[in-house]
């Protein structure tokens, strides 16, 4: 059985034949081994309507309104958003104000609250963010775009367009975490710790999560490695608001543990 990974950043369009189905996809499909059959699709086509934006707060008060602003006018106001909040700010409070969930929750790191986060919605489709206005909500429609396409996942690659905001020591980290999540899969991914994605719910709710600084790692390899249909998008990358709420050094050793013990579970479950 097999899944696909597609880096739409080139345009050349590939017929690919996977599990006697034939489906034809933008850019480079590759495949690796998995066990998810991808079916048919019931000729869904989400809209608005359908989708959750979903983020961990933490004390991201300068930056909190812009984010919500942005997905309250992309969205028409359409979009859930759910806010897991550990902040000791105001940061709650201008969520509810805009009328955001807001889910409290002691602050553990980041993967605890994107974990509950992405397990909270039961709308179909599910994007996740950082609440600290890096990530271009104007690309949400191309995200549910490339859902209504097939795509089970689909991860916002900040490093096709240079990332040229983000500090280069992160850029070198998350240049080396997806080259080795790239060597240990067997399959080319570009950027592993991207914090914008957008899943089929079922994705989120039929995989089992267990890291926390390196969650997002773990929410893109699982599902590749077990055949789910996955896609790169090449995203803009801005320059945070606010605080880092991540230890380059601590967070960096801890993503790139995550990313050999996930890879190997995942080998080892193929057995
Ligand atoms: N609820 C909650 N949210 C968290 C926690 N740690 C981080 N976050 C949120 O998770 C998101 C990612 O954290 P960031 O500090 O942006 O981490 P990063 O993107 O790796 O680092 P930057 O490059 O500085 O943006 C942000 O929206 C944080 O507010 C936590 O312990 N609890
Ligand atoms: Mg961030």
């Amino acid at each position: 059985m097999t899944g696909s990974l597609t880096a739409n950043g080139s345009a050349e369009e590939v017929d690919e034949t996977r599990n006697g189905a034939s489906t034809a996809t933008d850019g480079d499909a590759t495949t690796v081994d998995g066990d998810h059959v991808d079916g048919e699709r019931d000729g869904e086509h989400y809209t608005f309507d359908d989708l959750s934006v979903v983020m961990g707060t933490y004390n991201e008060e300068e930056a909190i309104g812009t984010v919500l602003d942005d997905i309250e006018r992309v969205t028409d106001g359409r979009a859930e958003v759910v806010c897991v909040d550990g902040s000791s700010d105001r940061t709650p409070e201008i969520a509810r104000e805009r009328g955001a969930t807001v889910i409290e929750q002691e602050p553990q790191g980041y993967g605890v609250a994107v974990r509950e986060a992405v397990l909270t919605p039961d709308r179909p489709v599910v994007v996740t963010t950082d609440c600290d206005d890096t990530y271009p909500m104007d690309r949400l429609p191309d995200f549910l775009e490339a859902v209504n396409d097939g795509a089970d996942v689909v991860s916002g690659d900040r490093l096709y367009h240079g990332a040229k905001s983000m500090p280069a020591f992160n850029r070198f980290g998350n240049k080396a975490f997806a080259a080795l999540a790239s060597l240990l899969m067997g399959e080319r991914v570009h950027d592993t710790t991207t914090g914008m994605r957008a899943y089929r719910r079922e994705v989120v709710q039929d995989v089992g999560w267990t890291e926390n600084t390196g969650l997002s790692a773990e929410l893109l390899i699982r599902p590749l490695m077990r055949g789910y249909d996955v896609r790169e998008e090449p995203i803009e990358y801005a320059e945070r608001l606010g605080e880092t709420k991540l230890d380059p050094i601590e967070g960096g050793a801890a993503i790139a543990k995550s990313i050999v013990t996930v890879c190997l579970e995942e080998r080892l479950r193929r057995f």
